[in-house]
Parts: C-alpha cells; structure tokens; sequence
C-alpha cells in the first residue's frame, strides 16, 4: 500500500511538474531579466581517470589482510514497477575501485599474485560482453576494451567465465566481499547476471571451506574513502558550487504563492543545465511546519508568506555528491524571532567549523555546535535547562560526503582530505513547552567542508548564509517579480 500510493504521488508530481516546468523556468529567467536559453552547454571534461581506480586499488591491496582476495559486486539494477527499471546507480565501492558503471560486473583482488587463466595476476575484472542487440535498447557498453581501458585493470574477462575460473585457495584464507545483500533479480536465462556471480563465489568459497566475510571488507573500504584524493575534491567542489547555483536561483525565484515542487523544479533544472547527473537525494524544500520533518520529500505545498523554507539539495556530478542547506523567509524577511533561531544556528555553525581541524575527534564540532546552541537557547528563554537541548536539536552535524551523500568513513580523528558536512538546527514544533511565539520555527544551515593542515576549507560558501547576505538577494529577486 505504501509503495503504491508512495508510487502514485511520485507520477502526479512528476506530471505538474513537467507540465509546469516550462512555463516556471521561463517566467523565472525572464524575472531575472536575462533571455532564456539553454544553449550554454557546460563541458564535461574531467572524468576521472584509470590511474585514479587503479591507485585506489593499489591502496586496497596494502590495506588488504595477509592471503585475503576482495570481491566486490556491481549494485544490482533496481525495479521501480513492472518491466521499467530505476537509472541504474553504480555501488560506490565497485566505482571506486573499478570506474565501471554496469551491472553485472565484479572485481577480484589478490593480496598477493597468482596463476588466473594462465595470466600470472592480482587482480581480475569481469564484465558483460557486448551484445549489439542489447545495446539497440538498453544503450553503449564498455566490453571487454572499454573496460580495460576505464579501469586499468589488465586482465577482463566475460562474467559468463567467472563460473569456471579456478580460485587460488592454496595461497588464500581469507575471502572477503562487499555487501550485496540487495540482489533482488535472478535471470534465468544469464549464466554472468549478479544473482549468478554471487551464488558462484559463495559456492566456490564453501567448497573451499571458508565464508565470505563482509564487514571487514566494508571497514576496508570505509578507511580508504574517507580520504580524498585532489580529483576528488575537485567532483566534490563542482557538485557543491552546482548546488550552490541553485540554493541562489531558489532564493531569487521564492515568493509567496509559489509551491515547494515548483523549487524543486528550479533545483532539479539548474542540476541537469549545469552537467549534473541529477539529484544526490530526493531535494528537499520543506516550508512552514514541513520543516520539522527530517527527510520531506512530498514538496506539495503551498509557500506561506510569514514561513521559512528549509532547502537540503544535493547535485550528483561524477558520482559524487554534495548536500547544502539554506533555510529563508518565503517573503525575504526574516521575523524578530527567526532571525533570533537563525542566529543562534548560524553562530553554532560557525564554531563547529572552527573545530574542524586536524587533531580534533570528528565529533568535537558536534559538541561544539550542541553547547553552542544550547547557550543561545538558554539565553532566549527558548529552554531551562541543559537536558533540554536535545529536544530541539535532534540529529548529529555532521558526516562524511563523498560518492555517498553519507560517505564511508571511520569517524576517526580529523585528517586533511576529509570532506564532511556541518549542518547543526533547531526544530520548535507547534505545542512545544515554550512560548508560543517560537512555534514552527524549523533552522538548518547546512555546509561542506574540506579539512586542511589550517583551517577547514568551506566548499559552499558561494551560497549565501548570514541575515544580511539572504534579504539582500532575495530583495532582488522579489524586486525583479514586481
Ligand atoms: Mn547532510
């Protein structure tokens, strides 16, 4: 019943927003008083190379227990209703190591080198091969070169083959893999599909006498990608300022009478004009009381003048995946007592990000933010007492942000070449044991840094944050609107 109408409200938004879509952009563009046109291709030139998997890979192998072999699965292609799939999202691990974005892959690492197929090797990658038929309706493959060529990976072969392949159990102890345990779909008639792989690797290692282990294998991994490399900041960083552009679109286009879904449609334009793959994660544009729900993703109503709007967006680009919240005035102006909450979110923020650097726990921002926001709270009367903070502030400030939204990590001590987020918020519900004049005050300020040797690196800060900085766009664009 919950995927059907779930199902159901998903298509009905869809449509108004289609149908809405064209004349919004348009009336958009034209209050900012240029010419509509989306013949401003952005250049997507900086896809990440083999030798970046394969220095991954390398690094994995280092991490990788003494007569231990890895294998990771590609992510299983998803139903969304009868014969129509979901765009088809790569495992992040498998991407990581591999570049390669087609189901029905898997990669085996070796600790240490053996004889596959006669090819003296450490590590092997098997993909489908082309079929021109398939490709005629499900679009280009990589084969056999192509997948040479994206991964660096030497050795491929055609997943139909991994049935045969001999493993090397007399130099390994240890087999390890990553979670599939979403493998949804077994097709009969492929003897190389996921369900296949899968059952042959488990089959082959019981044979052997061992069981694959996958928490090990995703500690592995959560260690190395809680790292990044430059390339990677630089996916990350385009990701963010993709977001960015939309938080400033959003808040130039917001007004009372517009609808959430119609911000969205802005946001979910400006990241496919702007060379984005798509959302990260279901926008976010939550008004009025909708901001006390955590992950809304209805974006149904109607802007309230008098209401602020939480927006948590996120592009996708390259993989990778930003996530930046703005919380403005529906009419550009904050109240006495928003801007108060505001504020005192604001100033938390600020301080979190100021521990963000190497030699603090990565909770210590979160500490930090929380008495932060606890002192403003006392301060306005909004609690009495320091029990009380958790009420209002109900989730952590930050995580990780990498080829998942909540990226891998080990939630170690803070290291240059961590990408996190922090996004502290107060959350006042209507009935709240404070003055009324405080309900449905819903703030999160949500930012992206990068840890450096001195001081955090915020990769967002092209949105606009403080008070002064959101009216006085946002004057502009409701300005532009009369
Ligand atoms: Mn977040």
């Amino acid at each position: 019943m919950m995927y059907a109408s779930a199902f159901l409200c998903f298509m009905t938004k869809n449509i108004l927003t289609i149908l809405l879509f064209k004349v919004f952009v348009v009336v958009a563009i034209a209050q900012q008083g240029t010419s509509f046109k989306l013949a401003n291709v952005p250049v997507i030139d900086d896809e990440l190379t083999s030798d970046f998997f394969s220095r991954n890979r390398k690094r994995l192998r280092d991490t990788m227990p003494d007569s231990s072999m890895v294998l990771l699965f590609a992510a299983p292609q998803k139903t969304k209703s009868n014969d129509i799939d979901f765009r088809f999202h790569q495992d992040p691990d498998f991407y990581y190591f591999t570049g390669i974005k087609e189901p029905n892959s898997m990669l085996l690492i070796l600790k240490d080198s053996a004889m596959i197929d006669g090819v003296f090797t450490d590590e092997v990658l098997f993909v489908e091969t082309k079929d021109n038929k398939k490709e005629q309706w499900t679009g280009r493959m990589l084969g056999i070169d192509g997948a040479m060529d994206v991964s660096g990976v030497e050795l491929v072969q055609p997943n139909i083959t991994f049935k045969t392949l001999k493993l090397p159990w007399y130099q390994v102890n240890t087999p390890l893999c990553n979670k599939h345990q979403f493998i949804e779909r077994d097709d009969k008639e492929h003897p190389g599909d996921l369900m296949s792989l899968s059952k042959h690797f488990y089959a082959k290692s019981e044979r052997a006498g061992y069981e694959p282990k996958f928490n090990e294998a995703e500690e592995l991994f959560a260690f190395l990608r809680q790292h990044k490399s430059p390339e990677e900041v630089k996916m990350l960083q385009k990701a963010i300022d993709i977001t960015c552009e939309a938080q400033k679109s959003a808040m130039l286009a917001i007004s009372s009478g517009m609808t959430e879904y119609q911000i969205e449609a802005l946001v979910t334009y400006t990241f496919r004009n702007n060379g984005a793959e798509g959302e990260a994660f279901p926008s976010i544009v939550a008004s009025g009381k909708n901001g006390g729900i955590m992950h809304y993703a209805q974006n149904s109503s109607l802007l309230i003048p008098g209401d602020l709007v939480v927006m948590d967006i996120g592009a996708q680009y390259q993989g990778y995946s930003a996530d930046v919240t703005r919380t403005v005035p529906v009419n550009g102006r904050f109240t006495e007592e928003q801007a108060i909450v505001y504020q005192i979110v604001l100033d938390a923020q600020t301080v979190a990000i100021r521990y963000a650097t190497p030699g603090y726990k990565f909770w210590t921002p979160h500490e930090e933010a929380f008495r932060t926001i606890g002192k403003g709270l006392i301060k306005h009367g909004i609690i009495e007492n320091w029990a009380d903070i958790g009420n209002y502030f109900i989730h952590g400030t930050s995580h990780y942000l990498g080829l998942d939204v909540h990226d891998s990590g080990v939630y170690s001590s803070l290291q240059p070449g961590e990408v996190m987020t922090v996004e502290p918020g107060i959350y006042i519900p209507e009935g709240s044991p404070c003055d009324p004049k405080w309900w449905n005050i819903f703030v999160r300020i949500e930012d992206d840094i990068l840890i450096t040797d001195g001081p955090a690196k915020v990769l967002s800060d092209f949105a606009p944050k403080t008070i002064a900085e959101i009216e006085k766009l946002m004057d502009r664009g409701q300005a532009n609107a009369n």
